[in-house]
């Protein structure tokens, strides 16, 4: 069985303005993919929404401008604009995961993101954003930098699915296992992926729904804006600096720590730089090890590929010993988790309980 290792990337955009054409957001994007072929990469993970500009910080009052920063269709493969990413993907036998808005048949919206794999030359997963955050109306601070996500998505509806990704590495364990040998394919069989759209990464049991799958690899697109107090709020006033600062810990920290918890790498990708020479995103693309360590990192807020090499083995040690769910995981313990959504405090005491 050949070794279960693979050349992987984050390709991080740079600004995407408002007015872009997206014809020139995806030859961007053509261009990435392109240098990650001529490295050998097998597996690209693009942005959150990255053939347009971040929309969602925009009220549209026109229905119609709205609509130009969606992809229309269940398969959007074959939508003009965007196709010349797919072909090449396809041409090069390289797997990619992306981000858009996506537009279904029926009329809803979705922040949507999906693997195609240049192998089978189809769409192989979707996955559509659960944890949408920020409003649905603008803050009531004209100044604000707003995030209508809740306004123009719906949560999605296809929960944290797991997949295996066939022809990624040669000579792995095929279909034809029985349950009763599912030990013998521990660790064995075509990589297990799964994929996470931005906000969703804070989220621990966004982690664990694809720790129980016995996920590898975790693909995050994002576009995380460093200064939008009105929507990370914060108890003491904080210099811009600060809050750059701040918003580049919590991005690795989760990313880290989460990888970690679930002994999976993770890929997570950027739309970074200053929309419109005044909206500032995070850039720190990076590749995370199952052990928690950053391995690969961007060095700036522009257009750049981070390039590593995984090895799948590298994720036994966690789920085989300190994160082996089966001899470890408590669930009689966990009912709350799924039981209860906001929080509910314990009762005050009076002080006859001092
Ligand atoms: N796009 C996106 O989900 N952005 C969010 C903004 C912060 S929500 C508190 C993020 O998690 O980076």
């Amino acid at each position: 069985m050949a070794p279960r290792t693979l050349l992987v990337a984050a390709a991080q955009v740079g600004a995407v303005n408002r007015d872009a054409d997206k014809e020139d957001t995806v030859q961007r994007m053509v261009n990435l993919l392109d240098n990650a072929i001529s490295q050998k990469v097998q597996l690209v993970v693009f942005p959150e929404t990255t053939f347009t500009t971040f929309f969602p910080r925009f009220l549209f009052e026109d229905a119609s401008e709205l609509e130009k920063y969606f992809e229309q269709g269940d398969d959007i493969t074959g939508n003009e604009d965007v196709k010349p990413l797919f072909d090449l993907a396809r041409s090069n036998s390289v797997d990619i995961c992306v981000g858009y808005g996506e537009r279904t048949e029926d009329g809803r919206g979705f922040n949507t993101c999906i693997y195609y794999s240049g192998h089978a030359g189809k769409i192989l997963s979707k996955y559509r954003k659960v944890h949408l955050p920020g409003t649905s109306e603008p803050f009531p601070n004209p100044n604000a930098v707003n995030q209508l996500e809740k306004r123009y998505f719906k949560p999605g509806d296809l929960g944290f699915q797991a997949f295996r990704a066939p022809g990624l590495i040669p000579d792995t364990l095929k279909k034809g296992t029985t349950p009763a040998d599912i030990k013998e394919t521990l660790g064995k069989g075509d990589p297990i992926l799964g994929m996470m759209i931005c906000n969703d990464r804070r989220w621990p049991e966004a982690w664990r729904v694809y720790g129980l799958q016995g996920v590898e690899l975790i693909m995050v697109g994002y576009n995380t804006p460093w200064w939008a107090p009105d929507l990370f709020g914060f108890r003491k006033p904080m210099s811009k600096d600060e809050a750059e600062k701040e918003a580049y810990y919590h991005h690795k920290l989760v990313m880290e720590a989460n990888s970690y918890m679930n002994a999976c790498y993770s890929i997570s990708a950027a739309r970074a730089g200053f929309d419109d020479g005044k909206y500032g995103l995070i850039g720190g693309s990076a590749i995370v090890s199952p052990n928690g360590y950053t391995i690969a990192q961007a060095k700036g807020i522009d257009d750049e590929l981070v390039v590593a090499e995984i090895d799948f083995e590298d994720c036994r040690q966690g789920k085989e010993k300190t994160f082996d769910f089966d001899r470890h995981r408590r669930t009689e313990a966990y009912g709350l988790i799924t039981s209860q959504t906001g929080v509910v405090e314990p009762k005050l005491l009076g002080d006859e309980a001092a």
